[in-house]
């Protein structure tokens, strides 16, 4: 899995301490926002939105939105309770 982010930004960094805690296999690639990373052709395959993070899994699929990566990459780990209720409110 790549890991499309900038570790300075808190909803891209949030992922990589999520990766640490559950030592999820990744690769961190640096995007520039300030440079145009997330203006190009590429990324905006990626994420049409044009934002960071961005999950790309080894099967070609992708994920933006870093609660949707966070809840999708801590399924099914002692992070996210199986109660609805303390779920939703981890969500929360
Ligand atoms: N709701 C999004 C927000 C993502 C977001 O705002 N990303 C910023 C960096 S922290 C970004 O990519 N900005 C570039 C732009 O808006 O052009 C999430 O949680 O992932």
């Amino acid at each position: 899995m790549k890991i499309y982010g900038d570790a300075g930004s808190g909803n891209c960094y949030k992922i990589k301490l999520l990766c640490g805690l559950l030592d999820i296999p990744h690769e961190w690639v640096a995007v520039d926002i300030m440079a145009g990373g997330t203006d190009t052709g590429a990324f905006l395959r990626m994420n049409p939105n044009g934002k960071i993070p961005v999950a790309e899994f080894d099967d070609g699929r992708y994920l933006a939105e870093s609660n949707a990566i966070v809840n999708y990459l801590a399924r099914g780990s002692a992070l996210l309770p199986d109660d609805p209720w303390r779920l939703a409110k981890v969500q929360e």
